[in-house]
């Protein structure tokens, strides 16, 4: 029986952002902690008021928690944290430190991976944002040379929002020369629980592929 939360994502994407679509946050949150969870979809082509109504700029995800409607993946994943011990601890100097290294990834570290990967998909010669991803990576790789996870000495959302925002420049080779957030990033990926996140939203996608087939026989 799935349980009351309910996160929402797209009916469908390409094949290039399956696997990092970022409903992948929220499920590996869920998987974490062993909540139950029901996935639901909104259309990826047709943006309707439904869909602006629970995310003001028509992306994905958010999630419903009973009556508890939410939007922003960082959002959503402290309204689990506030829900599961596992995924923050409850002592207020854990907490804060989970708060500021999740809310570091968002806004420090994504809002530099993000516009750096989109200019890199043109193939520009040098990506202007290079030099600045570089140096928010050897300061983060600093303090990674000295701990296993960001926040309370243990596994955290934190975690959960650093290393899915690594990813993708871990993918495209970025991370070559920061041995410290390449190993970082690995032993999150390694978790079981990512491990299910992450082949379930593929098979999701793969999924919806199957029907649209269907549906046009
Ligand atoms: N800051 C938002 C970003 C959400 C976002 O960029 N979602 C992507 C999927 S991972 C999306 O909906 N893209 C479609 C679009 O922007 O139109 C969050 O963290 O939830």
């Amino acid at each position: 029986m799935p349980g009351q939360v309910r996160i929402w994502t797209f009916d469908w994407v390409p094949k290039g952002p399956r696997g990092y679509v970022r409903d992948l946050r929220l499920r590996w949150a869920l998987e974490e902690a062993a909540i139950e969870y029901s996935v639901a979809s909104v259309p990826f082509g047709d943006r309707s008021s439904d869909h602006l109504a629970r995310q003001p700029f028509a992306q994905v995800p958010f999630l419903d928690d009973g009556d508890v409607r939410v939007f922003e993946s960082g959002a959503c994943l402290l309204h689990l944290a506030e829900k599961s011990e596992v995924l923050m601890p409850r002592d207020p100097q854990g907490k804060a430190d989970t708060h500021q290294w999740l809310f570091a990834a968002l806004n420090s570290v994504e809002m530099v991976t993000v516009p750096w990967w989109y200019i890199s998909l043109s193939r520009p010669a040098e990506n202007p944002l290079a030099g600045w991803m570089k140096q928010r990576f050897e300061r983060l790789d600093e303090v990674l040379k000295r701990r296993e996870w960001l926040a309370g000495s243990r596994f955290t959302v934190a975690d959960i929002a650093m290393s899915d925002v690594l990813r993708i420049p871990g993918d495209r080779g970025e991370l070559d020369g920061f041995g410290a957030m390449k190993a970082y990033v690995a032993r999150g990926c390694s978790r079981p629980a990512f491990q299910k996140a992450i082949s379930d939203q593929v098979a999701y996608f793969d999924a919806a592929d199957a029907a649209r087939i269907q549906a046009q026989c």
